[in-house]
């Protein structure tokens, strides 16, 4: 079969041997949280806070490190690819009582060994919400400055982590940032909290890391903060150009849902050599539901691939779905991700380059429906057998025997 698919796509100009040979070496960021509902591992942890919401009550969430780390390699074991892990800072695995002004890499001690057991690099991000210090759902913004200062220092120490993970992982750390803060009602001041966060960014990023790719993550809205975010597109998309090694993180649930992510990837990469991404999908508004193989995710992958930008755009991904089994929601976003990767690996973009120059719409319009239906999933096959996986549905009769197994026995 592959041998007949590779047949065809040559016949379009598609080497399909380039593709999964390429596909296999690009990471994707694995997120933890969605093994437990963003819930962390904090002794006194409060209830998911900033606007960020999971739904759901399906059995079985990883309620500790041992058990986080136990889903992971399962999960791992039927994730083909090259895969890295991203953890939150409310994910610290030591028991000391460090709160987040306090922690440093020895909290995340067991994450580090965890990786580097296994190969893996690890992202980080601080934890600007689910936090009694978060007032008013303000944090670096707040007018008070004792709040500012407690997570200013939370910042700083977040990144101070992430370049021991680069360095004791040999990797680079991306430390993404993204706060809450906004206002459910119609501000009298806009200005003032933006100048506030510019503050705190400016001492936060004062102090040039080895290893740590920075990031600053917008949004247009939370739930409960609806009328204002003080972390908006303008205001990080402006922070990021500014700031040297500081680069803007694009979430394709944080926008109007008519503007579109993949219509930004080419004008990011244009000025910036970095482009941070979360890969998630919303549904009506930032509700990061699993990934699945639909046609933003197609069109993001297919910007990345014709921007030849594999080794800029930074795939993370961010959801979190607690009404569904969590493995099989690790499982199919990833896989979906990297379907959407395949599909735009296999796109005949010299051609249909080609033709658009010589303003050929006619070739471009009948080119790009014909190769719709070229064999896509036996190429897929191939690629999932030379990663050692099983092809097929048997993944999933695999993932039901863990819930039985394993998950649903955790009451
Ligand atoms: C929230 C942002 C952010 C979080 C994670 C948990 O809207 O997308 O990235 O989802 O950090
Ligand atoms: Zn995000």
């Amino acid at each position: 079969m592959y041998k007949d698919a590779m047949e065809k796509f040559k016949a379009f100009g598609i080497d399909t041997e380039k593709a999964i040979s390429t596909l296999s070496s690009v990471p994707v960021s694995i997120h933890c949280w969605q093994a437990d509902d963003v819930m962390g591992f904090e002794k006194n942890r409060g209830a998911l806070s900033g606007g960020i919401q999971t739904t759901g009550d399906y059995p079985g969430r990883a309620r500790n490190f041992e058990e986080m780390k136990e889903d992971l390699d399962y999960a791992l074991s039927l994730i083909p690819g090259k895969k890295r892990i991203n953890i939150h800072a409310s994910y610290k695995t030591s028991d000391s009582t460090h709160d987040r002004n306090e922690l440093d890499a020895e909290d995340f001690r067991l994450w580090i060994e965890y990786a580097r057991a296994r190969n893996l690099a690890l992202d980080f991000n601080p934890t600007f919400f689910s936090h009694p210090m978060v007032k008013d759902n303000l944090t670096l913004s707040s007018p008070v400055e004792e709040v500012r200062r407690f997570w200013i220092e939370h910042g700083k120490r977040c990144r101070k982590i992430a370049s021991v993970f680069a360095k004791e992982l040999g990797s680079y750390s991306v430390c993404n940032l993204w706060i809450p803060d906004g206002y459910k009602e119609i501000p009298a001041d806009r200005i003032g909290p933006r100048k506030r966060l510019k503050e705190s960014l400016d001492e936060i990023y004062s102090e040039p890391l080895e290893g740590v790719i920075d990031a600053v993550e917008s949004k247009v809205f939370g739930i409960g903060l609806e009328s204002f975010t003080v972390g908006s597109n303008e205001f990080y998309l402006s922070y990021a150009s500014r700031h040297k090694g500081v680069y803007q993180l694009l979430d394709n649930g944080h926008y109007h849902p008519t503007e579109m992510v993949s219509e930004k990837i080419s004008a990011l990469l244009t000025f910036f050599d970095k482009l941070p991404l979360h890969v998630t999908r919303p549904v009506r508004w930032d509700s990061d539901h699993v990934v699945r193989l639909d046609d933003e995710i197609i069109e993001i992958a297919k910007e990345i691939v014709r921007c030849n930008a594999l080794e800029r755009v930074l795939i993370a991904l961010d959801y979190f779905d607690a009404s569904v089994n969590r493995i099989a929601a690790w499982v199919v976003g990833v896989r979906s991700t990297q379907k959407a990767l395949l599909l735009a690996l296999l796109e005949p973009s010299k051609e249909l380059k080609e033709a658009e120059e010589k303003a050929d719409w006619t070739k471009m319009l009948a080119l790009s429906e014909e190769v719709k239906m070229l064999p896509y999933s036996d190429v897929w096959e191939e690629y999932l057998k030379r990663e050692g996986l099983e092809s097929g549905f048997s993944w999933y009769e695999s993932i039901m025997e863990y819930e039985k197994n394993v998950l649903s026995k955790r009451v």
